[in-house]
């Protein structure tokens, strides 16, 4: 896997978590969301798939240009490289983060556009100093030989060749021979480390061949087992969410349906009782709107008929009081002011705004309650118009109750109509999907 479809899975997989994490809770049923939580769950395994460490380790006999395949293959010359040998003494290592590494002795260097998940190593020479170096191979993932036409057959790399085992990758640097030649020498080395060496000429330049060689036998078969089966996971549990999600369309539509034939709050004709305290019959006033809501909610629930009606009266709570039981008491303080401001000049005195107190919100909440003859007097030809305009105001406090409830379903509904599933269907049925995380 070269760096690029590294990056491209990495991607993929942050994509995935944003389409899996956009699917509103109250969208699917409670069955369902466990399948969303497992898929997140499975995306967490399979990002620490992708970024478990691979250290990739450059050793060699010296001089055969150890550093330079190191700085070619982190694309930047961090490892000096010379003509004196040993140039290199000490291990050098190269990581996107350039943070001190566990149990690592030598100098960490930052290179931005590597792979998070490499650890490149560049070390000493075999011959100069072999515990170091048989150390590193040790914890290495890959071991990356690197020799020269002049530096292969020594028993000391053959040493070193034994130490590594198979899976490394052998270099054969620095060849400045003709076609015919090169192809003489690489059947040789072939024969004395029993694998095809990648073959790199003096002032070669290709560099991502060098690059894409070694990454791929890095990571091919690390956790591909895994992998394969979190991928395929992933792929049925998006298409399952991505179909459960778009058979919810179907669900919105009929919650839709029932919340716009719910029809508004039947207020003009409404009649509520008046008690002799003003706390009692607001109370009653109140009660008598919250089962209007619960009633509505009911029809809507009913009328649907489809799982998500409730899920969504659930998600919407049960109605609070609060903002009404404000709004009544306020109303009756303006009903009150429009009564004082009406009444007629000589009667505005302690007596007749204690009748007011008491009357006229009584008489502006339910018109069939009839106004004692002296509030009568006291308001003249101004009672009946200051009386409606006041019952008038109350219906719409009221009424405005109810209304804002069916708003809370259709704005409730607005925003899972807005959730496009496609997203998930595409991830699932997309077979490069697989390709690109495996
Ligand atoms: N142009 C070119 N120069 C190379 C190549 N490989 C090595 N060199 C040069 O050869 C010299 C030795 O290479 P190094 O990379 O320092 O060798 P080394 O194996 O790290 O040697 P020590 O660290 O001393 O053990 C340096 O001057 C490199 O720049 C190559 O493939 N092409
Ligand atoms: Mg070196």
């Amino acid at each position: 896997m070269t760096q690029h479809r590294y990056l491209r899975a990495m991607e993929r997989v942050s994509e995935l978590r944003r389409a899996l994490t956009k699917i509103p809770d109250v969208l699917i049923d409670a069955d369902d969301l466990a399948i969303r939580d497992d898929a997140l769950h499975s995306i967490g395994v399979l990002a620490s798939l992708e970024s478990v460490e691979s250290v990739v380790v450059f050793v060699g006999p010296s001089g055969a240009g150890r550093s330079w395949v190191f700085n070619t293959f982190v694309g930047s010359v961090i490892s000096a490289e010379g003509a004196i040998r040993p140039t290199t003494t000490e291990c050098i290592a190269a990581t996107t983060t350039g943070l001190p590494i566990d149990g690592f002795a030598g100098v960490v260097y930052q290179v931005i556009d590597l792979a998070d998940f490499l650890v490149v190593i560049d070390t000493p020479s075999w011959e100069h100093d072999p515990s170091t170096v048989a150390a590193l191979v040790r914890h290495a993932d890959l071991v990356v030989v690197v020799v020269s036409p002049s530096r292969y057959a020594d028993a000391s790399v053959a040493a070193l060749w034994t130490k590594v085992g198979r899976s490394a990758v052998l270099v054969l640097n620095r060849v400045e021979a003709t076609p015919d030649e090169t192809v003489e020498l690489e059947r040789s080395v072939e024969s004395v480390f029993g694998v095809e060496p990648i073959v790199v000429a003096t002032g070669d330049t290709t560099v991502p061949a060098l690059r894409s060689i070694i990454t791929d036998s890095l990571v091919t078969d690390r956790y591909a087992s895994e992998r394969t089966i979190v991928t395929n996971a992933l792929r049925s549990s998006s298409r399952y969410l991505a179909r459960a999600t778009a058979s919810a369309a179907g669900e919105i539509a009929a919650v839709n349906t029932a919340v716009q034939s719910e029809g508004e709050f039947d207020v003009p004709g409404a009649v509520f009782n008046v008690a002799d305290s003003w706390l009692a019959t607001k109370q009653s006033m109140v009660e008598e709107v919250a089962t209007e809501i619960r009633g509505g909610d009911d029809r809507i629930v009913r009328s649907a008929n489809v799982p998500l009606a409730e899920r969504l009266r659930v998600d919407n709570g049960p109605w609070t009081e609060d903002v009404i039981d404000t709004d009544l008491d306020l109303w009756r303080d303006r009903c009150r002011g429009m009564f004082l401001e009406r009444a007629s000049i000589r009667w505005r005195r302690g007596s007749a705004e204690q009748l007011i107190d008491h009357y006229s919100w009584k008489t502006a909440i339910n018109r069939n309650v009839i106004a004692p003859r002296r509030l009568a007097r006291i308001m003249g030809k101004h009672l009946e118009d200051v009386t409606s305009t006041a019952h008038h105001e109350l219906l719409v406090i009221l009424a405005g109750s109810v209304e804002e409830r069916r708003r809370t379903w259709m704005d409730s509904l607005a925003r899972l109509g807005s959730y496009q599933p496609g997203r998930l269907l595409a991830f699932a049925d997309e077979p490069r999907f697989e390709v690109d995380l495996g």
